[in-house]
């Protein structure tokens, strides 16, 4: 059984929703940022980690995409041009909306006093904004960002996108806004948060 380490109130929930899309059984290990379960195994004290085989993989976007290759779903193969478009998709959820909102909360939570620049949560919401009108073009009339197949990058931005409230950023109205609800709402992400929520409780 695959474990996770990390809590839903951090990237880890990534994770979770990804093994409830998949539907794979997993324990949870109860670790925030730099506790001990995963300053043990990561010398960066960052969570997630999923555990597989004995093995430690770090970094949210590349244990959602290990897992959907591992399974077969919520992706396309590796070496196909859909593929690559995907992974655009994915690098553009990484970039344009994780970078923008981690340097906000750093800047908001997370630096030390002396270090917070509070400009820099106005710089972050411009350049948010501009990620979002971008998305609203590639996303145009689709489903979901390659068009009606759900893939990885789907759940890396709604994921995004619900941090972004939790930031008090503006998440626009229409196509976009609708894209974002509509895969909250899914079931995986439903019973990931009961599940992670419960745990965490
Ligand atoms: N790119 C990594 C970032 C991981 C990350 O920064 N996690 C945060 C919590 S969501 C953390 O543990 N931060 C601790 C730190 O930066 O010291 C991922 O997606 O997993």
């Amino acid at each position: 059984m695959y474990q996770v380490i990390g809590t839903a109130r951090s990237r880890a929930m990534r994770v979770f929703w990804m093994l409830e899309e998949l539907g794979q059984d997993y324990e949870i290990i109860e670790s925030g940022p730099r506790g001990k379960a995963i300053s043990d195994i990561n010398p960066s004290g960052k969570v997630p980690a999923l555990i597989v085989d004995g093995t430690a993989i770090f970094d949210s976007v590349a244990i959602m995409q290990f897992l959907a290759d591992r399974h077969g779903a919520l992706t396309y193969p590796a070496g196909t041009v859909e593929r690559a478009v995907q992974d655009s998709f994915t690098q553009f959820g990484c970039d344009e909306m994780d970078g923008v909102l981690w340097q906000a909360t750093k800047h908001r939570f997370y630096y030390p006093e002396e270090l917070r620049v509070p400009q820099v949560r106005k710089a972050a919401m411009w350049d948010f904004d501009r990620s979002m009108q971008s998305l609203a073009t590639r996303l145009g009339e689709n489903e979901f960002v390659m068009g009606d197949k759900i893939t990885v990058p789907d759940l890396l931005l709604s994921h995004c996108a619900g941090w972004a409230l939790g930031m008090k950023f503006e998440l626009p109205k229409g196509r976009i806004g609708e894209y974002f609800k509509r895969l909250r709402a899914r079931p995986g992400m439903r019973r990931a948060l009961e599940r992670a929520g419960k745990n965490a409780a």
